[in-house]
């Protein structure tokens, strides 16, 4: 993750604050032995760390893990920043610059919200809704490329895909398990279609040759009338003959159906 701040729109100094939620009391005042055994005085308070610019410049590389940390003499297992259990303090100047990279260790995913700072909420920036898709099929090898081509009759009565409609004696597609293909989706018609593939979930790459920024894997995306998407599809698990149709539903009945076949 990397955060660019041409224009710091602060007075004096900015707080990084990844809010750490923290469980039980830091320190606390000594207490009678008869009221809480388990509580000593810890440590006095510890202000964060502070990550301080130069030059106007700041670059930040932010480790999230979970590690075992010391809190108020206790051992906890917590979310950290950089091996600590609070995150650093960022101090920039108005006009500084900030370059900062996350790298995320939790096997889960997360992401970066600052305070204090005018960020951009899109892409991988300030992005609640920047989930990457679970399987990033992006950089797999791709083993088939296809092209499927949605069309109907000028009536709007009888549908087709690569130009056939549905027989379920047929098989149209084969697919090798354990594979990735790559499928252009294209829509000859001036309506649009709602592709949808049983079994495997499918990555949407691009709409119309745009780069689509996925939030997950999908079995349905809609294809524009005179349009086309591209997609990756991972044969996991299971082989076996399965369909991929249009899902408004008068389209599949009047044809708009295909047999694929997983095989090994
Ligand atoms: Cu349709």
């Amino acid at each position: 993750m990397r955060l660019g701040f041409t224009q710091a729109r602060l007075a004096a100094a900015l707080v990084l604050a990844i809010v750490a939620a923290v469980s039980g009391c830091a320190a606390s005042a000594s207490t009678s032995a008869s009221q809480s055994p388990s509580v000593r005085e810890g440590s006095p308070l510890q202000e964060p760390q502070q990550l301080v610019s130069h030059n106007g410049f700041l670059q930040v590389r932010l480790v999230v893990e979970r590690r075992r940390v010391q809190v108020a003499d206790r051992t906890l297992w917590a979310l950290t920043y950089n091996g600590r259990y609070m995150p650093p303090t960022l101090r920039i100047r108005p006009g500084d610059r900030v370059e900062l990279a996350m790298e995320n260790r939790l096997g889960q995913y997360t992401n970066l919200h600052v305070h204090g700072l005018h960020v951009s909420p899109s892409g991988n920036s300030d992005n609640i809704f920047s989930f990457a898709p679970t399987v990033d099929l992006s950089r797999a090898a791709v083993a088939a490329r296809r092209t499927l081509v949605f069309s109907e009759n000028s009536a709007g009565t009888r549908f087709f895909i690569n130009g056939k409609q549905f027989d379920m004696n047929r098989v149209d597609f084969r697919s090798k398990l354990n594979t990735v293909e790559e499928w252009t989706v294209r829509n000859d018609s001036n309506e649009e279609h709602s592709f949808h593939v049983h079994v495997n979930h499918f990555q949407l790459m691009s709409i119309n040759g745009k780069p689509h920024q996925g939030h997950g894997l999908q079995d349905t995306a809609s294809v524009p009338a005179k349009g086309q998407f591209v997609i990756r599809i991972r044969f996991n698990t299971f082989v076996g003959k399965t369909v991929l149709h249009c899902h408004i539903l008068n389209h599949e009945d009047a044809g708009m159906m295909a047999v694929l076949e997983i095989v090994k």
